[in-house]
């Protein structure tokens, strides 16, 4: 039985160095280790040993049977590391019959309207003015004729600096610095990012975007603010838009209106976009207040003018079917996609 074990281990050694690949492995098991393998097979001869001998034949039977073992364990191992290099060495490989990746960014969908916005307004004749995003209280309540006991200069509106500055919270903050700028006729846009210290939603973010527009000279008229929305929108939305002016309040206009118009994807019939409505709030504006026409140095009785402040990615949400305004400063690329961008 000696003799028999020792051909076995010695013939599984010859077996296992020709091992290349798990199946390999795995007949060499079956045909040692299996129920009918050698080694079980051999086990019942044991009891013809002579009992002197079966203690030390039991032992070689046992570290045969372990030897093979560690060898066919030891043989995984290395047929599984040799997997891993493999998979590794396969995905640094270049394919080059792979199409080519044109992905090199683009703008963001609120840079482009804001592009096509100020086209729209460099058209009609409109310069484009560049705002701060750190402001002054003076610019961007006081000029504007807030009132000092306003509730929109509160902590919980404003996020207010250290150094008594703070992060404009609406493109208005521009209006003193160009009626200075221009002292006279004007008609300028300046678009801006704004920030109010908000409880966010599905509609409100900390960190938005608004296009103010102002025209100045004798005789501006409510007359020609709505014509001119009117046109400007029609540009906009590429289509004959219909506008709505409601009541509003702004310290700064007077009067003051909130534009509506009609929704331009369902004729205002009602849809989701317009919430069933027929119509979509888009727009505040009204006639300058005296007040801020004098504090921009120039004499109300001489001049008028109108204003407006569009928040604009109510437009790129439109435009893009989005139900949530976090979505466009979320930097998440499916975003792109949904405006056509690769
Ligand atoms: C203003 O900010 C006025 N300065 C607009 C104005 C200018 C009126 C000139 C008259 C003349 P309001 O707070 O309503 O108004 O904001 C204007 C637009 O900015 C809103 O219609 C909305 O589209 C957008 N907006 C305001 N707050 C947020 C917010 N937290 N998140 C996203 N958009 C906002």
């Amino acid at each position: 039985m000696k003799e028999k074990l020792q051909h076995i281990l010695k013939s599984f050694e010859e077996d296992i160095k020709k091992v290349v690949t798990y199946d390999d492995l795995e007949k060499i098991r079956v045909e040692y280790l299996s129920k009918k393998g050698y080694i079980p097979q051999i086990m019942p001869m044991l009891r013809e040993v002579p009992n002197e001998q079966k203690k030390e034949i039991g032992q070689l039977v046992n570290s045969v049977k372990n030897q093979i073992e560690d060898e066919l364990k030891n043989t995984k191992q290395m047929l599984d590391m040799k997997e891993i290099e493999k998979n590794i060495s396969n995905s640094e490989k270049i394919d080059i019959t792979l199409p080519v990746d044109n992905n090199i960014g683009s703008l963001h969908p609120r840079t482009t309207i804001q592009k096509e916005i100020e086209d729209i307004f460099i058209g009609m004749g409109f310069s484009v003015e560049d705002g701060k995003e750190v402001e002054t209280e003076y610019n961007n309540f006081d000029a504007v004729n807030v009132p000092k006991n306003h509730p929109a200069r509160d902590m919980q509106d404003t996020f207010w600096l250290d150094n008594g500055e703070l992060l404009k919270t609406h493109t208005s903050a521009s209006q003193n610095r160009i009626l200075r700028k221009y002292n006279g006729p004007l008609k300028a846009i300046f678009p801006g990012r704004c920030f109010r210290n908000e409880a966010l939603d599905h509609s409100h973010e900390n960190t938005f975007f608004q296009i103010e527009g102002m025209v100045v000279d004798k005789d501006v008229s409510v007359a020609n603010l709505i014509f001119f929305m009117k046109e400007m929108l029609s540009l906009v939305f590429k289509k004959d838009i219909e506008v709505r002016l409601r009541p509003g309040f702004f310290p700064f206009t007077e009067p003051s209106f909130e534009l509506d118009i009609k929704c331009p994807f369902c004729n205002g019939k009602g849809c989701s976009t317009c919430k069933n409505g027929g119509w979509i709030e888009l727009c505040p504006c009204g006639m300058i207040h005296p007040n801020v026409l004098r504090n921009g140095g120039l004499d109300p009785e001489q001049y008028s003018g109108f204003a407006f402040g569009l928040g604009y990615d109510r437009l790129v949400m439109m435009k893009g079917n989005l139900n949530d305004i976090r979505l466009l400063n979320s930097g998440n690329l499916k975003l792109l996609k949904q405006f056509g961008i690769k």
